[in-house]
């Protein structure tokens, strides 16, 4: 029987586990990423481990999310990414140098490689070919290490692409439709393999803005062949010896498979607060007064669009018109390779010339760094994530466009159809890219690591403190949340709360604030407390934070109907109990204030994949599933992967 293309890199990267359907596989880790945003966290645990020089074959600690340093925090996180980047083997983006995913794409990634990154929009890499997959910083860690990196094999989804997208249609509106068919949750647990004729019609960055937004779906990555297209890109960016053609066996079977035919899609956005609940432009409007949907704000950037493609698309219809009086448009190109690109040929000038507001290539409103919206204002962003309040404004409403619709619409003051403009214009990419990595700072040769000085602010404080599990759990519900909660909810990004990425006691005040801001105090007083959630739980970002906080707090174990991979994950990591309602129903029986308890919990764990909790309050007890492999079990057993890998270092 033939392999998908997923399953042949993976299989060659198999180091630990039987290379079969649903068991955990240990992958090798050829490359890794860093984001500041969770890099500070992730070489804080590094160093913890007390390893040397990294064992990849190439890592790479990128600045781009935490850039505005209102105050003096940014900065020493980024002199102390630095100094850990020259000490331990691993090159340093610089801030101003663009967007990890772009960066990497550009500079970096190769095909049939695996790379992976502290942040869930790694799987952009699948877009040359990658297995590139988004994980916790203590994971990121353990690979930059030598250790394998473990998933569940998954299951492997064929998206079959035919004909080739209408102009003015994106590549945006193929994964915006493909999150219509799936939603957010059906992608937990797969990877999206994409294939057919319509495949050779997307150039490497429209199958990257389709791998990067694949990360809302829930899936493990999402991944295309590596054909002419890739040896194209790769070539304009002087890279071409990296490439090597990949693709699936004529005879590999799938185990779900959707058909996308291009030339049947149309523009589309996902309407407030989801990223799939798309809609059509034109049924927008219909819902909208007077039949056209007045916007306030126009934001074109993140690591989802914002290639030179992109942003020539954008100039092009911006050219030599003004922007809406009433829209506030926003430009960040994801990478100095792109701007550089812009300023030589003329594009920028257009974009200037209209009036948009140019910030540095960096994640900046993507992650709520600044261009909050007005209240109860309507900004279509051209990102991959419109979950409430990520925006900064708790009221504000987000869409989610392609950077076609989000120029036409920033001109016309409403929601506009990019088909409207008439003919648009071919673009190429360009045969050469304007290279330059002047801003990406080789680490010191090992033999004088020694000498590197890590130097840390004071913002810079310890990872939390972990016990191994306990044999009995007696702790007060000290929230009860709904379905789909994100890590944006758990713990929130933005200009205020950012900077504390790299201080665990101070960030966790913030810790479930978009949903109870009293929380942090009432699980503090209590000590410790149990947190209960629904369907789809810690969806979004792959921030650790969103469980560290919670093991800071107190919090013992969550129990929700549903988990995401990354949270679930990040939540063993940090020796938090991840249970599931074995009956959904149970989780209606839970009210905020009862007291549930667990006997015997070691053993439990140890002896199989539930957990019986009894809820003390209401006098009744309920099935929890809690399936781990053996090496998760020690982890949970231990405390966390941190103690675990301290424990297991050199064995
Ligand atoms: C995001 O898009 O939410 C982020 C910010 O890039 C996160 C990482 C983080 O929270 O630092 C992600 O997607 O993993
Ligand atoms: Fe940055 Fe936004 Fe991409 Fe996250 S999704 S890496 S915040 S640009």
């Amino acid at each position: 029987m033939g392999l998908t293309l997923a399953e042949k890199i993976l299989k060659a990267h198999t180091v630990d586990g039987a290379f079969e359907k649903g068991r955990e596989i240990g992958l090798k880790i050829d490359q890794t990423l860093t984001q500041d945003a969770t890099g500070t966290m992730a070489y804080i645990e590094f160093e913890a481990m007390g390893i040397g020089q990294v064992k990849t074959e190439r890592s790479v600690a990128y600045i781009d999310h935490n850039t505005l340093q209102s105050g003096f925090e940014n900065a020493d996180d980024h002199r102390f990414i630095a100094s850990v980047a020259k000490k331990h083997g691993i090159w340093y983006s610089r801030p101003g140098n663009g967007i990890c995913h772009q960066v990497h794409l550009e500079r970096f990634g190769a095909p049939g490689k695996t790379l992976i990154g502290s942040d869930s929009h790694t799987p952009t890499g699948g877009g040359i070919g990658m297995i590139a997959i988004g994980a916790g910083g203590l994971d990121v860690a353990v690979a930059m290490g030598g250790g394998a990196y473990y998933i569940t094999y998954p299951k492997i989804v064929r998206v079959t692409l035919t004909g080739k997208l209408s102009p003015w249609v994106a590549a945006k509106d193929v994964i915006l439709k493909l999150l219509s068919i799936m939603s957010v949750k059906g992608g937990v647990g797969k990877i999206i393999e994409y294939a057919g004729e319509g495949v050779k019609t997307l150039t490497v960055p429209e199958r990257a803005t389709i791998t990067n937004m694949g990360a809302e779906l829930g899936a493990t990555t999402s991944i295309f062949p590596s054909d002419e297209n890739t040896l194209a890109f790769l070539r304009a960016e002087g890279r071409e010896d990296v490439y090597v053609p990949l693709s699936a066996d004529p005879d590999a079977v799938y185990d779900e498979e959707i058909e996308i035919d291009l030339s049947a899609l149309e523009p589309m956005a996902a309407c407030p607060h989801s990223p799939d609940s798309v809609k059509t432009l034109s049924e927008i409007n219909a819902e909208a007064e007077g039949g056209k949907m007045k916007i306030d704000q126009v934001c074109i950037g993140s690591c989802t669009n914002s290639s030179l493609a992109d942003m020539m698309k954008v100039a092009h219809i911006l050219r030599g018109k003004t922007v809406h009086p009433d829209v506030s448009l926003s430009v960040s190109p994801g990478s100095k390779q792109v701007l550089t690109m812009m300023a030589e040929n003329g594009a920028l000038a257009d974009i200037l010339g209209a009036g948009a507001r140019v910030l540095e290539s960096a994640c900046g409103p993507c992650i709520g760094m600044g261009q909050s919206p007005n209240s109860g204002g309507i900004s279509l962003r051209t990102f991959n994530r419109n979950f409430e309040g990520r925006s900064g404004t708790r009221d504000a409403k987000v869409y989610l466009v392609s950077p076609e619709v989000a120029a036409a619409s920033a001109i016309a003051g409403y929601l506009a159809d990019p088909r409207e403009l008439g003919d648009m214009p071919v673009f190429f990419l360009p045969e050469k890219f304007t290279v330059s990595d002047n801003m990406i700072t080789p680490p010191a040769p090992a033999s004088e690591a020694e000498k590197v000085e890590i130097l840390r602010g004071p913002n810079i404080k310890e990872y939390p403190k972990t016990a191994p599990l306990a044999d009995h759990l007696r702790a007060e519900c000290s929230l009860k949340v709904g379905d789909n909660i994100t890590t944006d909810h758990i713990m929130p990004a933005g200009a205020k709360i950012l900077p504390l990425r790299s201080n665990i006691p101070a960030i966790s005040r913030h810790c479930f604030a978009v949903c109870d801001e009293s929380f942090p105090d009432r699980a503090l007083a209590l000590g410790q407390s149990i947190v209960v959630g629904g369907a789809n739980y810690g969806q979004g970002s792959s921030r650790e934070h969103a469980a560290l906080a919670p093991l800071y707090l107190g919090v013992k174990a969550v129990i929700v109907k549903s988990f995401a991979r990354i949270h679930r994950q990040n939540l063993i990591n940090a020796g938090i109990l991840p249970l599931e309602f074995a009956r959904p129903e149970d989780y209606d029986e839970i009210e905020r204030g009862d007291i549930l308890a667990v006997e015997d919990l070691r053993e439990q764990i140890a002896a199989g994949d539930t957990v019986t909790v009894k809820n003390l309050t209401k006098g009744k007890s309920f099935v929890t599933n809690c399936p781990l492999s053996a090496r998760m079990k020690e982890i949970l057993l231990s405390g966390g992967l941190l103690d675990y890998t301290k424990a297991n270092l050199g064995k």
